[in-house]
């Protein structure tokens, strides 16, 4: 079995490459990934002296690119990671985002079509469903809430999984579709929230949250997001749409504090909010825990010890990518906010 890993050299799809070459002593894993400020060869040197494992960097965008390496590596299946994935980013240079989260996955699925690949996995999120008001606990999103997004960045991936079931449905393209809640863990870039918060701690800055810091968030460790995608593709019915969440909500306020509990340290400053920011996610998994057995493995409490561990033993990771051209996006991000 051969599986094609896009974006594979960023936070999830990294996690994944190395879950899957652990999990899966038969396969081979393919990673495809054009490097952008978001990928970074480092999070892949535990798997590029593995014979199982081959790192190509390409664009999911161009055409001729990755048609010409499905014709010479011919995957059974592919995962689509690669994506822009950062919301705030979205809302600086959202065009970026249209063309990689729409037109790349259109690329991959028209090669796809063109080699007779098995499956197709798209990797998407629940910031597809919009957001939820913080008054109604009870209320979760389920497969069959209504795509309703706020930020450039969901737009795009809501336009992908739409693109995605087309296919599926117009070409008989064996796809499926996964919408993951937030995700933490090892090698998660900077810019992220529990990222971001760990490492200024570290540095002694101050820790900026957004608004009033009441927003929520549904957290999963990143491995049991990898569980759950390594489920679908084996077990998941063409055609259909996974959740998959933590069933652990947090405001971002209790994230920062229970950080600043855990390293002894840190100041917030409260800063201006993120436009369009969405107020709550929370997701009702059922649907993939009763249909393919998928329990996540990893509790909030130990699963942010174990982030926080990473993050003090990987200073060199992290350091690499704050000293470098990461510093002008802070700076243009946070200085006058
Ligand atoms: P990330 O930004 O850490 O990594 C993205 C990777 O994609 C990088 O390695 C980058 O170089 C690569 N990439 C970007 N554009 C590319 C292109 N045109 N061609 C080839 N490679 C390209 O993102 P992540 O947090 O690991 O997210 C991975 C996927 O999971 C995304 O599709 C995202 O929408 C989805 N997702 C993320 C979360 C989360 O909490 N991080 C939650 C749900 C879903
Ligand atoms: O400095 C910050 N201060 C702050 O208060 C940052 C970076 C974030 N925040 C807030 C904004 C959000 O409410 O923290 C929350 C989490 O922010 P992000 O880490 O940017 O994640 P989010 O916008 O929730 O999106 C993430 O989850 C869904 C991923 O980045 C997406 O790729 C995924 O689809």
């Amino acid at each position: 079995m051969k599986i094609f890993v896009t974006g594979g050299a960023g936070f999830i799809g990294g996690n994944f490459v190395y879950y899957m070459l652990k999990t899966h002593p038969d396969y081979d894993i393919v990673c495809l990934d054009a490097l952008t400020y978001a990928g970074n060869l480092h999070t892949l040197s535990g798997a590029l002296e593995n014979p199982r494992f081959k790192f190509v960097k390409i664009d999911i965008t161009d055409r001729d690119g990755i048609f010409g390496l499905f014709d010479t590596e011919r995957p059974d299946i592919v995962v689509n990671f690669a994506a822009e994935s950062h919301v705030d980013r979205s809302i600086l240079s959202p065009e970026v985002f249209l063309k990689t989260n729409i037109l790349g996955t259109q690329v991959l699925m028209d090669a796809c079509r063109e080699y007779g690949v098995k499956r197709f996995h798209q990797v998407s999120t629940d910031e597809v469903y919009g957001d939820l008001p913080l008054d109604r606990p009870d209320l979760l999103f389920t497969e069959a809430t209504p795509i309703h997004t706020s930020s450039p960045y969901s737009a795009s991936k809501a336009s992908a999984d739409l693109l995605v079931s087309a296919y599926c449905r117009t070409y008989g393209l064996p796809a499926t579709i996964s919408r993951c809640s937030n995700n933490y863990g090892p090698y998660h870039f900077p810019e992220k929230l529990i990222p971001l918060m760990i490492i200024n701690i570290l540095n002694g800055k101050p820790l900026p949250v957004y608004g009033d810091g009441k927003n929520v968030r549904d957290w999963l460790y990143v491995e049991d997001h990898c569980s759950a995608i390594d489920l679908i593709i084996h077990d998941g019915k063409v055609g259909e749409i996974y959740n998959i969440g933590g069933n652990n909500e947090r405001s971002n306020l209790q994230i920062v504090e229970l950080l600043i509990s855990t390293l002894g340290k840190g100041e917030i400053k409260f800063v201006r909010d993120r436009a369009g920011h969405d107020l709550r996610y929370a997701i009702d998994s059922t649907k993939i825990k009763t249909q393919l057995g998928w329990t996540p493995r990893t509790d909030f409490e130990n699963g942010i010890k174990k982030t926080v561990d990473w993050y003090l033993n990987n200073r060199s990771w992290w350091e690499n990518i704050v000293s470098g051209e990461y510093i002008n996006y802070y700076r243009r991000m946070y200085e006058d906010r």
